[in-house]
């Protein structure tokens, strides 16, 4: 990129920034200042503003200041508490796995399965086990896409198939191996008692019990899942908020080709 804002670091304009305790930015350097905002089972009323603050206190922010209070009704109240944070992390010690290719888009995909495959790829996705949350899955799959982002169902190279919500993992294996699949899609956004946990693990021990898991690029996707959340449970790759059909079709066409699946 050509010089201007964007080159700029943050320590370029204020020397008092220091990345080993890294702390929220409000409108000065250093300030903490954060919002959050949370339920509790409690009536709207003065002594319930009080918990907030208190509670807000315990969560390690100085001087809460509760900003809103709203009745969800009779018993629960909902807050938004503004507060300087007082605890800071050491940017410089973190070390994340994080997906490296670069994201193509949509054409680019194109080009790279005819030139590196050389034949169209069949990608089957669905929200398993008890999940009915179908908007990420949709988001990733959906010919209209999802922010600008054109769904895989509208790549011309890949021959996409989204079964939905609430499908077992033993239907979702069998049609991948009905419908020869190069790649499976799958969504977790229930992540309550750690179920996503357990139904991610079951599918992977599934499809390594059939002998599918080496055949096949798997990701998983959602809310609260990370790539290094994904690895550890044995995907190729996990994608959370913000990413898109590129970035998962980028991944997975690279994946096949790296791993000789072509
Ligand atoms: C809409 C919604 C519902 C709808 C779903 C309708 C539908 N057709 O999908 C309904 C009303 C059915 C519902 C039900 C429930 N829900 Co709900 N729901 C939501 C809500 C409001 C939005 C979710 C959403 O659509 N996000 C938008 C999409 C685009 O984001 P996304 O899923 O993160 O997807 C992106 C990425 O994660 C990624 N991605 C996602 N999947 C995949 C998959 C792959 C393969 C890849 C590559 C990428 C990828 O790509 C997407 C685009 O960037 C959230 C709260 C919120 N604001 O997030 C709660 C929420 C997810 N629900 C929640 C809960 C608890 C439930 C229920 C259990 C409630 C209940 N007690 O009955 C039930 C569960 C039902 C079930 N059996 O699954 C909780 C989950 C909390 C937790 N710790 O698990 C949330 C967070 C609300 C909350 N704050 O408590 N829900």
């Amino acid at each position: 990129m050509s010089s201007g804002l964007y080159d700029m670091s943050a320590k370029d304009f204020d020397k008092t920034l220091d990345l080993t305790m890294l702390k929220p930015y409000g409108d000065t350097m250093n300030d903490g200042k954060v919002q959050v905002s949370f339920t509790l089972p409690i009536p709207n009323n003065e002594k319930g503003m009080e918990a907030a603050r208190l509670l807000s206190r315990q969560m390690g922010l100085s001087e809460p200041n509760v900003a809103y209070a709203r009745p969800l009704d009779k018993e629960f109240t909902f807050y938004v508490v503004y507060g300087s944070c007082t605890h800071s992390v050491d940017y410089t010690k973190i070390k994340v796995q994080a997906i490296e290719d670069e994201a193509m888009e949509m054409d680019e995909v194109y080009d790279y399965i005819r030139e590196n495959i050389g034949r169209k790829i069949v990608v089957i996705g669905a929200s398993t086990g008890t999940d009915a949350h179908t908007v990420g899955i949709d988001a990733i799959m959906n010919r209209k896409g999802f922010a600008g982002h054109y769904g895989l169902e509208r790549y011309d190279m890949i021959e996409a198939y989204n079964l939905g919500s609430q499908v077992p993992n033993e239907e979702f294996l069998e049609k991948a191996r009905e419908l020869k699949a190069d790649v499976l899609l799958v969504s977790q956004t229930v992540t309550q008692k750690n179920v996503h946990i357990q139904n991610l693990t079951e599918l992977i021990e599934l499809a390594e019990a059939e002998g599918m898991r080496q055949k096949c690029v798997m990701c998983c996707g959602g809310a609260r899942i990370t790539h290094e959340l994904a690895k550890e449970l044995g995907f190729d790759a996990g994608f959370g908020p913000g990413k898109f059909a590129n970035d998962v079709a980028t991944f997975c066409v690279k994946e096949m080709v790296r791993r000789k699946l072509v």
